[in-house]
């Protein structure tokens, strides 16, 4: 695996932005722009603690997305918030897995009413002229979190509010190099865990080339569609993204009603 580190751009105007990165898919991190919201300056492990701890939620039942994906983890954990805040800013055991509260979407009819009182602490700019409609989701996780390296069929902006995550890339084109399998009908995904890679199952993965995104509170990173990417927290960590929609994805997606894995082989 060659790993190169992903370029930086601070306040970009919306016309630069699009013509340097959203047209031509090139990821980037975005600075100077998260670190105005209210989101950075006040969101703590401790702030979700006080406003939500008596909530009980199902979360994933582990923080590594291989155990979930490939592993038999698949069903959902009930815990309080305030039990889940307490784990993730507690060291683990060995073999003891924590939990993970990710995916959470801002207008889930469960998680809607709570996450409503935090919206207006964070707003992303319109980056993208032909957006067709955004879905907007929270990440809080433990150190050492990780996820697949999966693919999504739409834009990303993701935030770093809280602690530090790093990202690996791999264009579209490097598909078969990751070994991906079918989730479902949206989602392919890797079995490949990037930080102790099994080169004699896949040996094709030690070609891949990608890049790295390490983010600090207040970094932006952008993902173009179809962008393979897997995050992975270096401390307990909050992030907020933005998946966008646009004409564009959408066109490629009619003439090509495929999987967004196979996709790797229409936009490359
Ligand atoms: O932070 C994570 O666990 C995964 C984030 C991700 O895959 C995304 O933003 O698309």
């Amino acid at each position: 695996m060659k790993i190169t580190p992903i370029e930086r751009i601070n306040q970009p105007s919306i016309t630069e932005f699009c013509n340097k990165f959203v047209i031509p898919d090139k990821p980037v991190i975005l600075t100077g722009v998260a670190n105005e919201w209210k989101a950075c300056e006040q969101w703590t492990p401790e702030t979700f603690k006080s406003m939500f701890g008596d909530v009980i939620a199902p979360l994933r039942a582990s923080d590594d997305e291989i155990e979930v994906f490939f592993g038999g983890l698949a069903e959902k954990k009930l815990i309080s918030i305030a039990d889940y805040i307490d784990s993730i800013l507690s060291e683990t055991q060995d073999g003891h897995k924590r939990l993970y509260l990710g995916n959470i979407p801002f207008d889930s009819p469960i998680a809607k009413a709570h996450l409503d009182k935090i919206r207006p602490d964070f707003e992303f700019p319109n980056y993208f002229p032909d957006n067709t409609g955004n879905d907007l989701r929270l990440w809080i996780g433990g150190a050492n979190q990780k996820s697949t390296i999966h693919n999504d069929n739409y834009h990303n902006l993701n935030a770093q509010i809280f602690g530090e995550k790093t990202f690996l890339l791999f264009a579209p084109e490097e598909y078969q190099k990751l070994y991906a399998t079918k989730m479902d009908d949206e989602l392919w995904s890797s079995p490949i865990d990037p930080q102790k890679p099994n080169l004699s199952k896949y040996p094709l993965f030690d070609d891949v080339t990608g890049l790295e995104a390490v983010l600090a509170p207040g970094d932006i990173l952008f993902i173009p569609a179809f962008w393979w990417h897997q995050a992975r927290s270096i401390t307990p960590s909050i992030n907020v993204n933005m998946w966008v929609y646009t004409h564009k994805i959408c066109e490629i997606w009619e003439q090509h009603p495929v999987l967004s894995g196979n996709m790797a082989n229409v936009v490359s």
